[in-house]
């Protein structure tokens, strides 16, 4: 009992701690992050289209934070570089970080390389942050003198020169703005708690000194611009959200808004971070994603993503739904990193080969992501992206019920008829042992009338020759709690699972799976818990794997055994926890691959 109300005191306190000043854990988190679905009533009014279409962004984090570099007085801090003021970082006090300002000059700024960069990415369009969290302005202001012209020995306004770079390469353009969050300005969220000369500042006197002036001088100093990513709205009153709005709305009518400024008022929904979401969205919605680990530079992160992830990700949100909005960090003087630039060349290296896959595609019919890859559509086409290519001359698609026209495996301008079987449900083409390309080779199918979701029977099949993970998002659910958690993995650094925990007396989590080929399988379940867990996986033909376990608080893989499947066809297949602890044994999903 004692140690629970240890447990408990902990527990609030950590919670304390760990929230950031903006944010919130309460279940109206989403609400807080901004994330609540919106219409697609910007593609009416005419704006939105470039969103739309493009698919593909480039968004870039460059601040103060950016001369810091993860590190304050010789001590390194690990997580979000642009977080490194804040008090779970280097808890840096407002004077001694504006003092930074006067170290900060970014010389080897080069706005036509950056812009060009995006270009060759394939991206079709920046977003760069203009003002973060610290309250620093990269961009001249004569609302308030920190900002880059005025506070650092650089002096030159380097969105000027950004804004200009894009227009030349006929790429879109837009601003982040924190509008709630300035640790900086007196009254900002999170920032001093009195003015200057002592009286206590409100946040209205930081919204209508600062906030307010400002977004008025990125929306009129900078040409049309297509974007204006406002972020952590916070408590913000819906009032002040509105004025924002407002002034975006008559300065800039043809920006488009993310649903972070607040109060359901954006133009397109902005998803979780550096998360691509499992299943189809509708609406307009973007996910935004980070080439290393941090938004900003951190002088050591160098985890880059490969020039395969990326093209994986890009191309399953486009899959889904949404559009791709993809960070570098420059570092403190002005340059992106080497190797996260390269592996963006080479990604735009294939875009430009497969630009369909991608631009103005629309979402798979699927409804998820497939073992090896994704699917997009255009018109009467649809694109199998294959990223992982099988190896055995078979690639497996579950569940197409449409007759198809013609199927070829392209390599850009080249292609080549490949030939196909269908049987049992499944869609099985004999392709080349090689794959076509790389990082991912294309397969283009035609139809005599474009592929709709009702041409796809959904359920997920069980392929004789990849591994097939079921997630509980899309199991059925009986007498066990399903839910959506989010954690930092490093600070700032957020995972997003559904989980099933919760498990009552008789309770399972069940899958509809159709196996082309009967045999034996490893199952694999991937949870996180207490101790010791047994599992119960059990089948319609009464095959049963029942194991115990270890358990970490981490989400991990355990092998559980062998499964057979007798017959194929239709299956069910359900997960129950036969002993442990109910509340916390949270089941993340199910993986499943041929012993042969
Ligand atoms: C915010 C910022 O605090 C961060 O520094 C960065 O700019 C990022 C793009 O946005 O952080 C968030 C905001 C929302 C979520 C997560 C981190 N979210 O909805 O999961």
């Amino acid at each position: 009992m004692i140690k629970n109300i240890r447990q408990l005191v902990i527990a609030v306190i950590l919670l304390i701690f760990l929230t950031p000043p903006g944010w919130s854990q309460t279940p109206a988190m989403n609400e807080m992050w901004g994330e609540s679905a919106v219409s697609v009533d910007a593609l009416k009014a005419g704006r939105g289209k470039l969103f739309d279409e493009g698919n593909f962004g480039m968004f870039i984090h460059w601040g103060l934070f950016s001369h810091l570099g993860g590190k304050w007085q010789g001590k390194t801090y690990y997580g979000i570089g642009e977080w490194i003021m804040n008090r779970r970082m280097a808890n840096i006090p407002a004077g001694d970080y504006q003092a930074v300002a006067r170290e900060f000059n970014p010389v080897n700024f080069d706005a036509r390389e950056i812009a060009r960069l995006a270009k060759d990415a394939g991206m079709r369009y920046i977003i760069i942050t203009s003002k973060h969290h610290e309250g620093f302005a990269m961009f001249g202001s004569k609302a308030d003198p920190f900002n880059i012209v005025e506070a650092t020995p650089f002096a030159r306004d380097p969105m000027k020169e950004l804004a200009a770079a894009c227009r030349e390469l006929g790429l879109g353009f837009g601003f982040y703005y924190s509008h709630n969050q300035d640790w900086t300005a007196p009254g900002g969220t999170g920032g001093p708690k009195t003015n200057a000369d002592g009286t206590p500042a409100t946040f209205e006197d930081y919204f209508y000194r600062k906030c307010l002036p400002q977004v008025k001088e990125i929306c009129s100093n900078y040409g049309p611009i297509d974007f204006v990513w406002f972020d952590t709205p916070g408590n913000m009153e819906k009032e002040l959200v509105t004025k924002l709005v407002e002034v975006v709305r008559e300065l800039q009518p043809n920006a488009m808004l993310c649903s972070r400024v607040g109060h359901g008022m954006g133009d397109y929904a902005s998803k979780g971070d550096m998360e691509v979401p499992p299943e189809n969205i509708p609406g307009l919605w973007e996910t935004c994603d980070t080439n290393n680990d941090s938004w900003s530079y951190a002088w050591y992160d160098n985890n880059f993503k490969s020039p395969k992830e990326i093209l994986n990700r890009l191309v399953s949100t486009v899959a889904r739904g949404g559009t791709y909005l993809f960070n570098v960090g420059p570092d403190g003087t002005g340059q992106i990193p080497a190797i996260g630039a390269q592996f963006l060349r080479d990604a735009g290296a294939w875009l430009r080969k497969y630009p369909q896959v991608v631009y103005a595609a629309g979402s798979s019919p699927w409804g998820r992501a497939m073992p090896w890859g994704d699917i997009t559509t255009q018109g009467k086409s649809v694109y199998l992206s294959v990223f992982d290519w099988p190896r055995d001359g078979k690639l497996h698609l579950p569940g197409l019920t449409k007759e198809i026209v013609t199927a070829r495996l392209l390599n850009g301008s080249r292609s080549q008829k490949i030939s196909f079987e269908q049987k049992q449900g499944w869609t099985i083409f004999q392709v080349p042992f090689r794959p076509a390309d790389t990082p991912a080779s294309v397969i283009e199918l035609t139809f005599q009338s474009s592929l709709q979701p009702a041409d796809v029977e959904p359920t997920p099949g069980l392929a004789p020759n990849t591994e097939t993970r079921l997630l509980t998002v899309f199991a059925e659910v009986n007498g066990a709690e399903r839910k959506a958690v989010n954690w930092m993995e490093k600070f700032g650094e957020w995972k997003h699972v559904t989980q099933i925990s919760k498990w009552g007396e008789g309770s399972w989590a069940g899958w509809t799976i159709n196996v082309l080929e009967p045999g034996y399988y490893y199952v694999e379940l991937c949870y996180k818990g207490k101790e010791r867990l047994v599992w119960n996986i059990s089948t319609d033909e009464g095959v049963v794997v029942q194991n115990q376990q270890a358990a970490t608080e981490k989400y991990r893989d355990y092998p559980m055994g062998i499964l057979e499947f007798k017959t194929g066809g239709q299956h069910t297949l359900r997960v129950s926890l036969a002993e442990g602890d109910p509340d916390t044994s949270s089941l993340e999903s199910v993986r499943i691959f041929p012993v042969r």
